[in-house]
Order: structure tokens, then sequence, then C-alpha cells
């Protein structure tokens, strides 16, 4: 059977890895990349070829979200059997910033993509990256958050993920097509945007090893916001073993452990036999949010009885892969032993 994906957001930390573990997997593995002043593929290094050189598992389009006829040109001419729409303008503070465009690219893109599927008579199976953000944190009283709990969107870009997960069930339910939506917290790794906060505290802190690197101070926003932090590999994972139910459904997926942003700095200091990370951080006021979340963790128990999906990396071993990642490199071994076991 043929085994065609197609990813959308293939440069990001999600798309790279999904990437890879699909090639692993044996699948034709197709990514839509934006036009950009600089080559922004180095997240896709490990696993691109030339396709000059030979056959190639990797190949790349240009295409865009907010260009619907790019979309249709696209699945016409790759016929996937999987479709991963993980592209987005992803960053929470910024979309405060640029609330049209998140809106256009992280909402009105998925529709885009339905559409063109619609259009084309694409049966692909699809996935879509909803997000914990979607909720908001607790309210309703619950403690930990599943599948029932209602959506209280913070911000735009939890506003433009709750359209995009309204219009996966229409799209499921009006046209009969196998659409997921996963409901994943927050998840890092090596390959996290350096302008999250996780990644943003282990770069500074791998870079304390490195004394030439001169940085001294650390600034951020709100240390008393709480995630639940899981580790990316383990997610796009997760991702896959949606798509290879019979029937589609939603699932949320997280560790179930939530900590603060204080927890991490500790944890990730720690890492390099630092106990005093006061020293280092100070608090900007330019990093709050007009709205914030404040805490949240997800109950994973559907994943985990449906999908046989349990996380085995917390909080205290990603600050450590990652700070050790920003220091020495990505062990890739580790990585792909996740997907293998
Ligand atoms: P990421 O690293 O920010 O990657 C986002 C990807 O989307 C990049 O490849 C980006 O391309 C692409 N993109 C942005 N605007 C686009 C547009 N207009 N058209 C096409 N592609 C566009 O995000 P991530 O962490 O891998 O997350 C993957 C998905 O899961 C996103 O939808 C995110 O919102 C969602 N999600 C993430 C988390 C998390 O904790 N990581 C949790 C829940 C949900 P460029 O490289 O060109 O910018
Ligand atoms: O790392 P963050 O920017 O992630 P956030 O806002 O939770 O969003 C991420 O996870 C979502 C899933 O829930 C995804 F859907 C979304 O795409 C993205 O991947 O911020 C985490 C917390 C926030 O409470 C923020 O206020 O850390 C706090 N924080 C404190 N100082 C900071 C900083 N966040 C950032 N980005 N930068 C800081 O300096």
């Amino acid at each position: 059977m043929r085994k065609v994906a197609l990813i959308t957001g293939i440069t990001g930390q999600d798309g790279s890895y999904l990437a890879d573990m699909l090639i692993a997997k044996g699948y034709e593995v197709h990514g839509i990349i934006r036009r950009s002043s600089s080559i922004n593929t180095e997240r896709l290094n490990l696993i691109y070829s030339d396709p000059h050189g030979g056959e190639t598992k990797l190949n790349l389009h240009y295409g865009d979200l907010t260009d619907g006829s790019s979309l249709c040109r696209l699945l016409e001419k790759i016929l996937p059997t999987e479709i991963y729409n993980l592209g987005a303008q992803s960053h929470v503070r910024v979309s405060f910033d640029i609330p049209e465009y998140t809106v256009d690219a992280t909402g009105m893109g998925t529709l885009r993509l339905l559409e063109a599927m619609r259009t084309v008579k694409c049966r692909a199976r699809f996935y879509q990256a909803g997000s914990s953000e979607m909720f908001g944190g607790l309210f309703d009283g619950n403690t930990i958050l599943n599948e029932t709990c209602r959506f209280h969107p913070r911000s735009p870009y939890g506003c433009a993920k709750v359209f995009s997960h309204n219009i996966a069930v229409n799209y499921r339910e009006s046209y009969g097509m196998h659409i997921s939506n996963g409901i994943l917290f927050n998840h890092e790794s090596a390959r996290r945007g350096t302008t999250f906060v996780t990644r943003k505290i282990t770069k500074f802190v791998a870079g304390l090893l490195n004394k030439a690197s001169g940085l001294q101070t650390l600034y951020l926003g709100n240390l008393v916001a709480k995630r639940d932090w899981g580790y990316a590999p383990e997610y796009v994972r997760a991702m896959w073993l949606m798509l290879q139910q019979e029937e589609p459904d939603d699932y949320v997926i997280a560790t179930g452990k939530t900590y603060s942003v204080v927890d991490f700095l500790e944890a990730a200091f720690k890492v390099v036999g630092i106990d005093n990370w006061k020293k280092y951080v100070v608090v900007d006021p330019h990093y709050f949010r007009p709205a914030e979340v404040e805490v949240l963790v997800g109950d994973a128990s559907k994943a985990r009885q449906i999908l046989g999906w349990v996380p085995t990396v917390e909080m205290e071993k990603l600050a450590r892969i990652m700070v050790e990642a920003d220091a020495y490199g990505e062990n890739m071994e580790d990585v792909r032993a996740l997907w293998t076991s």
C-alpha cells in the first residue's frame, strides 16, 4: 500500500521529527515550505538529500497556508494518503502583536487545506495540530484537562486553534472525512524554537559552560506560570498513532504533571551544577502577555487506552536532554530509539 505523507510546518520542531520518523517507517514524505530570504531548513539537514543525486524520501515544495491555490495544486500533484497539518504562527505572545496574520495562517489555513482536499477529492487521513492553549487554563472546576473540557482560549493563537479544531470536527461530521484532532500540551526538545521559554533557558544555561558566550543575564517574563511539559519526539509518535486508527477521533496528549517556569529554571541550572539561578535571571515585563494562561495540566488517559501511547520523559529529564543538546549537540540515536521501542 502507498504510504505518502504531506506535512505542513515541516521546517518546525514537530514537523522535522515527524518527517524523520515517517521516513524510517517507509513513507514517502512531502513537506510544504515557505519562501524566506534565508534558508530555514536546518532542522531537516539530517534527512535531506539533493533530489538531483537520485531517489529521495524527502520532497520539499513551496506553498503557504495563506495561499489556497498552492494547497490545491500540491494535493493534486502529491496524492497523499496522510496529511499532518502542523503549519502555524505558533508563538502565543507574538499572536497578540500580529493577530490577523495568526488567525489567517493558524485558523483559516486549516479551512483552506480542508477545502482544497474537498476540491480535488483527496481522501487522505488528516491530523490537525490542536493545542492546550484552546483550554486556556483550569476552568469548570476541573483540575486536569481532558477531551470533554470546554475551551476558553486566552490569546489570538488560542482562538485560531479553537476555530481549526471546530472546523475539523465539522468536516469530519459533514463529509465523512478521516480527521483527528490532537490536543497537545507543551512539548519541547533540542529543536524547540529559541524564543519559547524552555529553550530560551536551556540555551542560556548551556552558554554558561562556554565562557566566550559572554551572556550573564537571562530576561524572562512570568515565572509562576505552570505548564505540562513533555518531549516532542514522543508527541509526534502520538500524531501518527491517531491516523493509524480505523475511526478518527480527538485525543489529549500530555504527561499529567505540571511545573512552573521556576521549577524548569532550577532543573536546567542544576544540570550545570548551579543552585543560585536567581543571580542570572531578571524579570522583564516585555515578555508578559495581555492575558496569561496560568496553569495547564492534561489527562491523556484516552490516548493511553486507545492508542497505547505513554510518555516516558518528564520535566527534569527533559531539561537535562535540552541543556546537554545545547551544549554538545542533539543525540539522534536516543531520539530514534523512542520511535522503535
Ligand atoms: P514551530 O516550530 O513554530 O513550527 C511551525 C511551522 O509552521 C514552521 O514550519 C513554520 O514555517 C510553519 N508555518 C508558519 N506559518 C505558515 C504558513 N503561513 N504556511 C505554512 N507553514 C507555516 O511549531 P511546533 O512546535 O513544531 O508545533 C507544530 C504545530 O503544533 C503548530 O501548529 C503548533 O501550533 C502546534 N502545537 C505545538 C505545541 C508545542 O508545545 N510545540 C503544542 C500544541 C500545539 P517556517 O519555518 O517557515 O516559519
Ligand atoms: O514557552 P511558551 O512561550 O509556550 P506557551 O505560551 O505555553 O505556548 C506553547 O505551548 C502551546 C501549548 O499549550 C502551543 F500551542 C504553542 O504553540 C506553544 O508551543 O510560554 C510558556 C510559559 C508562559 O506562561 C509564558 O508567559 O512561560 C512563560 N514565560 C516566562 N518568561 C515565557 C517567558 N515565555 C516565553 N516565550 N518567553 C519568556 O521569556
